[in-house]
């Protein structure tokens, strides 16, 4: 086989354009520069599906590469060599040709609160009765109404900026967004409560980046490889084979916690109807060497809870909708 000298080329990055993808890209640019120093790598910047329909419920637009598909064709075409991803926007399922080859150290992957100002000695239990909280994640809405019934809930959208400036404009009491993205933005401080797994479980590789190339491009995947965190890897695996086991996406209330102890997996998943009503939840622990099976084998095992019924009657939902 004869061998690309990397070094005699430019690697270009696809990248969303909101400042929460921008910052991502720039940071994997920058490590990889200190990985590489010959190398030269530039960004290219396409907007996708989802941040042009603004004005529709993430939930109703489907999930089939809403954040991720233009990316993904300028892969196909050459146009660029990989695309960072927030882990969580990336389907389980990628399109043919293409690959996760790289799964990046995971921040604190938990859901925050934010409140408006006039609600800053309140956390979550303590909102006044008929609050309003902004998330279009159903993940989040289902968690958040099985435990706490006196709130109420609003479709938001936009990037994080924007989110927070509806907050700040009195349309929400409080908004929940993803720690992580609060952190890389530099705004932790709007940061109010964070939300503790037993109350909500966060989605699918939240807080870890995913670096998603063409198969097969061994010269690549060799560059990429560098930023990869087996850990994260391994968790981000049992999770994302979990979530194909039960064929969701963001259309389903699905939420996941990971640890690893040596060289155990411990894995916690949640399936909820969208009232909250029903929420299935169990945890399963095994060798990490085998995370995409536990994944699997902890669906499963949800399935057998009744999970099966709840997934059956959202997909008749939607089908009617
Ligand atoms: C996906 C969801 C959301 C994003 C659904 C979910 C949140 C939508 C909402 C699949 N993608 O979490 O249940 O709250 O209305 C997104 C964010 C980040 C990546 C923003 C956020 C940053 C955090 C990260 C949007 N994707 O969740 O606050 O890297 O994990």
């Amino acid at each position: 086989m004869t061998s690309v000298d990397i070094s005699q080329r430019t690697i270009r990055i696809g990248s969303r354009k909101s400042q929460l993808a921008l910052v991502q890209t720039y940071w994997v640019k920058k490590e990889l520069e200190s990985h590489f120093p010959e190398i030269d790598f530039e960004v290219e910047t396409m907007s996708t599906q989802g941040d042009k329909i603004l004005d529709v419920a993430l939930a109703k637009i489907g999930d089939k590469g809403l954040f991720t598909k233009e990316l993904e064709v300028g892969m196909l075409s050459n146009q660029t060599d990989f695309a960072v991803h927030s882990l969580k926007d990336l389907p389980t399922n990628l399109p043919e040709g293409l690959m996760l080859g790289c799964v990046t150290k995971r921040v604190d992957p938990a859901d925050a609160l934010v409140v408006h100002e006039k609600h800053k000695d309140r956390q979550l239990h303590t909102l006044p009765d008929g609050s309003v909280i902004g998330t279009s994640s159903l993940r989040r809405l289902a968690q958040l109404r099985h435990h706490f019934p006196h709130l109420q809930f609003k479709d938001v959208r936009g990037n994080v900026n924007t989110r927070l400036a509806k907050l700040d404009a009195g349309e929400y009491d409080a908004i929940i967004l993803a720690v992580a993205g609060l952190q890389r933005l530099g705004i932790s401080d709007r940061i109010h409560q964070t939300i503790a797994p037993e109350i909500s479980l966060h989605a699918v590789g939240q807080g870890a980046l995913g670096i998603e190339c063409r198969e097969g491009d061994t010269e690549i995947l060799k560059v990429i490889k560098a930023l990869e965190d087996p850990e994260t890897r391994d968790r981000c695996y049992a999770e994302r084979a979990f979530l194909r086991e039960l064929e969701g996406g963001c259309q389903v209330p699905i939420g996941v916690n990971t640890k690893i102890d040596e060289d155990t997996l411990i894995f916690t998943g949640m399936v909820a109807s969208l009232d909250g009503s029903k929420l299935i939840k169990d945890t399963i622990s095994g060798s990490r060497t085998n995370a995409e099976q536990l994944g699997k084998d902890l669906a499963n095992r949800l399935r057998n809870m009744g999970a099966d019924e709840i997934l059956a009657e959202i997909f008749a939902q939607i089908e009617r909708s």
